[in-house]
């Protein structure tokens, strides 16, 4: 098969994804804002730089009636920005109902029950639509399109349709179920096909690349083959194409951090925190997105029994939980705020004292030389998430310790669990797992926490944001665009 269209000179992809790197926030006298958009994402590929001629397609993050409100002009090496419309109803429907109410739960293992509902489908259906135009319109002939995420699983078919000359990728940043969960969902063949529209499937790991295989031998188009080449997983054939199945663990920009956290405002900022939290022994740290998948109560739970226990001992060991809103609107969101708040205010009503409670709790979004400040200060970090794509903020926490202190806890259900074998690995679901952990993390030796940090930032070094972002471009533009 010939290539019927050579690639296009622009280097750079049109990134499509649900949110643009930047939100919409009204100022209450009728005109907008902007403001950097939260999530793992944007931090991922606002730090690939060099991103001129990028173009971005994704929703302002306010819902809006009619046109989207027109976006910023772009920096001097900024994305230029095509923002995409969301209604209200559109927000409940795709937003709210199919992809946080259905498809975020069942692809993080059901850890609450996914809510199956023909009105969110309809609506996320038409919402992928307007993406896929979106793109059409603005991908150059013989263009490459690199489609994100859970929101927009229908977008690589759908502008398939519309533009075959250009090149498709898509990258899922969470997990993706295998059958018997996938079997779940009464859409699951369309989502299966809309992916399929891609030219490369990127995923964070090999199981959840395997889960996809599953489904596809099950709920699809048979299995698929062995890849076509060492660097992917799989490869099959659809519609006289080849598709490739490929792992792309995504990372940080870790020098980011490292300048960060060695500078000596947020060094002062760290002994500050250690001063204000009590002059612990030991600081322990969370930091997350509020979303029930973190496992946020998880690892008070096994604070709790430490303290319980006299294992820990309040005065000698303090924790910091940052806790950014997410989704605050949805009803489990809620919840686990409230669960959250109920297990913090236990733990600080049993073991804390006037002026000094063991946790520290704080429900907002701190930038990233606060974030820098925390890391430095902290002992251990701990992410413990019932299941996660793969966790940024690990990776941003051993980037933040240049000065080879600290030791990290972390989940095995974590995509980065693949990655940073060094951490203390633990299984989130049992309390008593974690809490062995976090004595065997505040016990560590300086040398041995020093030999674990230093190997987990040898393999960060190597294995950062644009190594990502250009392996998968890499594997996206390899292979000739071809037609039946
Ligand atoms: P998230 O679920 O958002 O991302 P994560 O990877 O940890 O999870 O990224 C969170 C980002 O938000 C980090 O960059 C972190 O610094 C930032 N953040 C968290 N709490 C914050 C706070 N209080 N203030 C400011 N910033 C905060 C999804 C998937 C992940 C996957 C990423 C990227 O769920 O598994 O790693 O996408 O693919």
């Amino acid at each position: 098969m010939e290539p019927i269209v050579e690639p296009s000179d622009t280097a750079e992809p049109v990134i499509v994804a649900n949110r643009l790197p930047v939100t919409a926030v009204g100022t209450g006298d009728g005109t907008v804002r902007w403001k950097r958009s939260p999530g793992g994402l944007v931090s991922a590929l606002s730090s690939r730089g060099g991103s001129g001629r990028t173009t971005w397609v994704g929703w302002a993050g306010t819902p809006s009636q009619g046109a989207a409100p027109a976006p910023p002009a772009p920096d001097r090496d900024g994305p230029t920005l095509v923002p995409v419309p969301i209604s209200a109803d559109e927000y409940a429907t795709y937003y709210e109902g199919l992809s946080n109410g259905a498809l975020w739960p069942l692809y993080h293992d059901a850890v609450v029950p996914p809510v199956v509902d023909a009105a969110h489908w309809d609506g996320y259906t038409r919402v992928n639509e307007r993406f896929a135009r979106a793109a059409a319109d603005a991908a150059p002939p013989g263009g490459t399109v690199w489609v994100h995420d859970y929101h927009l699983q229908l977008v690589p078919g759908m502008l398939r349709r519309l533009r075959p000359d250009t090149r498709i990728g898509f990258f899922l940043h969470i997990p993706f179920p295998g059958k018997d969960l996938m079997r779940r969902l009464p859409w699951a063949g369309a989502i299966l096909d809309g992916l399929l529209g891609a030219d490369l499937i990127g995923f964070q790991t090999a199981e959840h690349a395997d889960g996809f295989a599953s489904c596809l031998a099950e709920l699809g188009t048979g299995p698929p083959g062995p890849p076509r080449s060492a660097a992917l997983r799989y490869g099959l054939r659809r519609d006289g194409r080849d598709v490739d199945v490929g792992v792309f663990p995504i990372s940080i920009d870790p020098a980011e951090y490292d300048g960060l956290a060695s500078r000596p405002r947020t060094r002062a900022r760290a002994r500050e925190i250690r001063e204000r939290t009590g002059r612990p022994h030991h600081l322990l740290l969370g930091v997350d997105r509020l979303d029930y998948t973190k496992g946020i109560e998880a690892r008070l739970e096994a604070l709790r029994r430490l303290l319980e226990q006299g294992r820990l001992r309040p005065g000698e060991v303090a924790m910091v939980q940052v806790a950014t809103p997410t989704r605050s609107g949805m009803r489990e969101y809620a919840r686990t705020r409230r669960r959250v708040e109920e297990a913090v205010s236990r733990i600080n009503g049993e073991y804390g004292s006037v002026g000094a409670p063991v946790v520290h709790y704080l429900y907002d979004t701190l930038d990233r030389e606060r974030l820098a400040s925390l890391y430095r200060a902290a002992d251990v970090l701990v992410a413990t998430p019932y299941r996660d794509g793969m966790n940024l903020v690990c990776k941003e926490y051993v980037a933040s310790r240049g000065d080879l202190g600290g030791a990290l806890v972390l989940s095995r259900f974590a995509g980065a669990a693949a990655e940073l074998a060094e951490a203390h690995l633990v299984n989130p679901f049992d309390p008593a797992d974690i809490a062995q952990a976090l004595v065997r993390a505040v016990e560590q030796s300086p040398e041995e926490s020093a030999r674990r940090m230093a190997a987990m930032r040898a393999h960060l070094a190597e294995n950062d944001v644009h190594a990502w972002a250009h392996l998968f471009l890499s594997a996206l533009t390899a292979a000739p665009v071809t037609t039946p």
